[in-house]
């Protein structure tokens, strides 16, 4: 029964003239909606140094500590995810530097500036933000190099320049770009992590301007192949992001170290780290040691994956092209999906993958998997069904479960997880002088 009901027999609504008396605007309140947040860690996740590594052949257990204490608890598996960021930094990606002394920008027009300084150096960029009609706020998608997605009607794009920021033309780009010049050349970022820092600080400047009619609780990224490789990067370290939208990123994205290294063995012509450290400067120059023995890893892009968790994720791929590995991608993405799991969010975790269509031309036939997604992490359709994990592959790709995973999922208890430390309300101060101000 629609209990939807303010009415009046008054023909001019009793003459009340709504502008005189209302100069706010209602926001859509979402608490309820918002996954729980990480609490604060602390030392948690700290790396044993110097950081033992063993031969690992199956994909490593999302729920064992590095000392190989269990995960037990949802905070245990922040903690975890502590250490799995720390180690993608230290063994893959290099680091990603936290906020600058100073972030500033405007947003004029389509324009936003981002400047940020450190140490007397100072750096500035411009991204592209494309907003709908109206008044917004709206929520946003920050495509890496721009988007190759549709995007409905009512969600703002923003285009992050992520080729300023660190050059991809091949080996000769290492050390080159925006990022570089304010952190140094040698700096060990490599490019998907100087990526992430670059659209950190776009989200730090969109925070500071007021009525900027984008929604920031409402954010995806998405990005194709090796721009889809940075848009995981992004979504996975930086968590005012609500939605992750690889799009066919294959190997050093959503597809796993090891299940491409074994396709390549058995002949299939698939990218590896061996090879994607001598095509680009994706990776950090620390990555360089392990390419060429993968197993000795603690980390695999599963772990990448569940670094989202229980934020949203949907991984778009393509079972046309061997390059991007579609049995590693499959088997790496479902193995992710086992935190989602434990976490109890399985509706957060979403693949598609339907070949019979070029690179990055995303087809017809995977529209509605990806609105689902889109309706009910941006446009907060609740009922949407984000249960989607669909390949077009007969034989899932070939992929043999067991050969790959050697652990079970636990069930994740409840234990507390505190609301964010600014959103506690402050108590009353005890002597409190009303003044006109
Ligand atoms: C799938 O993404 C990459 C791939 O990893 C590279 O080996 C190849 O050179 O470029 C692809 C790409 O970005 O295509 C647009």
């Amino acid at each position: 029964e629609n209990t939807n009901v303010v009415k009046t027999d008054s023909p001019n609504n009793s003459g009340y003239e709504e502008p005189r008396w209302v100069d706010w605007t209602t926001p859509r309140l979402n608490e309820a909606e918002q996954p729980p947040q990480p609490p604060n860690t602390g030392a948690c996740g700290a790396l044993p140094d110097p950081l033992p590594l063993r031969s690992i052949p199956q994909l490593p257990d999302p729920f064992t500590f590095l000392n190989t204490n269990p995960v037990r608890t949802r905070d245990d598996w922040f903690c975890r995810r502590q250490e799995i960021s720390s180690l993608f930094q230290v063994l893959e990606l290099g680091v990603i530097p936290p906020k600058p002394e100073y972030v500033g920008g405007s947003l004029i027009g389509t324009n936003l500036t981002v400047e940020a300084r450190q140490n007397g150096r100072s750096v500035s960029f411009s991204a592209r933000v494309d907003l709908p009609s109206g008044t917004g706020p709206f929520p946003a998608i920050i495509a890496i190099g721009g988007s190759s997605i549709p995007i409905p009607a009512g969600v703002a794009v923003i285009t992050f320049p992520n080729d300023d920021i660190a050059e991809q033309v091949d080996t000769t780009s290492r050390g080159k770009g925006i990022f570089y010049n304010l952190y140094g050349t040698s700096h060990s970022a490599s490019a998907l992590a100087a990526w992430t820092w670059g659209v950190s600080r776009v989200i730090d400047v969109l925070q500071t301007i007021e009525g900027s009619r984008i929604d920031l609780g409402r954010l995806a990224v998405t990005g194709c192949s090796r721009n889809g490789k940075g848009a995981l990067v992004v979504g996975a370290f930086e968590q005012r992001i609500s939605l992750t939208i690889p799009q066919e990123s294959g190997t050093g994205g959503a597809g796993c170290w090891r299940i491409a290294d074994s396709l390549s063995t058995l002949g299939v012509q698939t990218q590896t780290a061996r090879s994607i450290v001598t095509e680009n400067v994706w990776f950090s120059t620390l990555f360089n040691n392990y390419a060429s023995r993968v197993n000795d890893l603690p980390i695999d892009h599963h772990l990448l994956a569940a670094m989202i968790a229980p934020r949203a994720l949907f991984v778009i791929e393509n079972t046309q092209m061997d390059w991007l590995g579609p049995r590693s991608v499959y088997g790496c993405i479902r193995t992710a999906a086992k935190v989602f799991q434990a976490l109890n969010f399985t509706d957060r975790i979403g693949f598609s993958q339907v070949g019979g269509h070029a690179h990055c031309q995303f087809p017809e036939s995977q529209r509605a998997d990806l609105n689902a997604y889109l309706n009910k992490f941006l446009l907060r359709d609740l009922t949407t069904n984000t249960a989607i994990f669909r390949t077009d592959s007969a034989d899932q790709n070939g992929y043999v479960e067991n050969t790959w995973v050697n652990w079970g999922i636990p069930r994740l208890s409840n234990a507390s997880v505190p609301p964010p430390a600014g959103n506690a309300c402050p108590p009353l101060p005890a002597n409190i002088t009303p003044k006109k101000t």
